[in-house]
């Protein structure tokens, strides 16, 4: 609810972006703007958490079938990864690509602190050359694709679950919008982590040491900083909480009293009821076969998937139609 206008001229994208998603019936926060420094080293630790198993599922089926998904891809082979994180998981595949050739690896990130870590950690892999592209994900796929010499085929990395954080449709979406920029015969390796007992998926989203709370919080403290606010953070309190029809767990802010905050430098304030929440992120669960359809409802066909058993966590290739 917009209670009264400060000024009419939104200070950056990031503020015109706040004003909006406070302003709607549902208040919600673009998910993306979890992750500046603060936000990216606490999603770090959340990997580390007990109750998260996604990242170590992701890392574990990629180490465990390294060389049989690298033994499935055409040579010569440029690699690009869409938001590369640490880079830590990725390091099982170049090691077994390098096996086999030189290899290009072109890690896509927005954020320069990300890109940096990841150059660190991956740097010292003979036979892999690393291009970063500290980019929006799909101009960086633009951009890489244009340094595709010959015959060259292209290997996306799209690992993570990070398609989780899209709505269904807008996911479909961005595969088709990826598949555009490839060639046929190009693939994408897609990691999504799949359905799980709600108990379990609700403990990896509101764990016991507050981590995740944390890092949602750090949201509004993100705006504290970045855009003069006065949200006053032990007001508001972190909900997890599984959303049955869209398959996916949410994460809101719940503002535990009647209150206002101002954004000076987005120019407005508003109004919060006791209860009323702040949505400000997805996570959308898969199921096995459901991959498989996504494939082949945007220009791809599913070639082979690699399921982890400890966590359900599909790490599945796809092959460019
Ligand atoms: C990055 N992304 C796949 C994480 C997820 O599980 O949706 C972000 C996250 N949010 C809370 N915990 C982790």
């Amino acid at each position: 609810m917009l209670t009264h206008p400060l000024t009419s001229q939104p200070a950056s994208e990031f503020a015109s972006d706040v004003r909006a998603g406070l302003t709607k019936p549902q208040k919600e926060l673009l998910s993306k703007y979890l992750y500046d420094d603060v936000g990216s080293a606490l999603f770090e630790v959340i990997s580390l958490l007990p109750e998260y198993g996604l990242t170590r599922a992701d890392e574990r089926v990629l180490r465990q079938n390294a060389y049989e998904i690298v033994e499935r891809l055409p040579l010569p082979m440029l690699v690009a990864e869409l938001g590369s994180g640490s880079g830590r998981k990725t390091r099982w595949l170049l090691k077994a690509l390098a096996r086999r050739q030189h290899t290009a690896y072109c890690p896509i990130e927005i954020s320069p602190t990300a890109l940096a870590m990841c150059k660190r950690e991956l740097g010292d892999i003979d036979s892999i050359s690393i291009v970063g592209f500290e980019r929006e994900y799909l101009d960086g796929l633009a951009e890489v694709t244009e340094r595709r010499k010959g015959n060259q085929h292209l290997l996306v990395l799209f690992l993570g679950s990070t398609i989780g954080n899209f709505d269904r449709p807008a996911g479909l979406e961005f595969l088709r919008q990826i598949r555009r920029t490839l060639c046929p015969g190009d693939s994408l390796l897609l990691g999504t982590d799949l359905l799980k007992p709600v108990p379990q998926l609700i403990d990896a989203y509101a764990d016991s040491l507050g981590v995740t709370a944390a890092f949602n919080l750090n949201l509004l403290a993100r705006i504290n900083r970045e855009l003069d606010a006065d949200f006053v953070l032990d007001q508001f309190e972190h909900v997890a909480r599984f959303n049955a029809q869209a398959r996916s767990v949410e994460m809101h802010l719940r503002s535990k009293r009647t209150q206002s905050v101002t954004i000076a430098a987005a120019g407005f304030s508003v109004k919060f009821w006791a209860g009323e929440t702040i949505w400000t992120e997805s996570s959308h669960k898969y199921s096995r076969e459901e991959v498989y359809q996504m494939a082949r409802d945007t220009g791809f066909r599913c070639e082979a998937q690699w399921v982890d058993r400890e966590w359900p966590f599909a790490e599945s290739l796809l092959v460019a139609e």
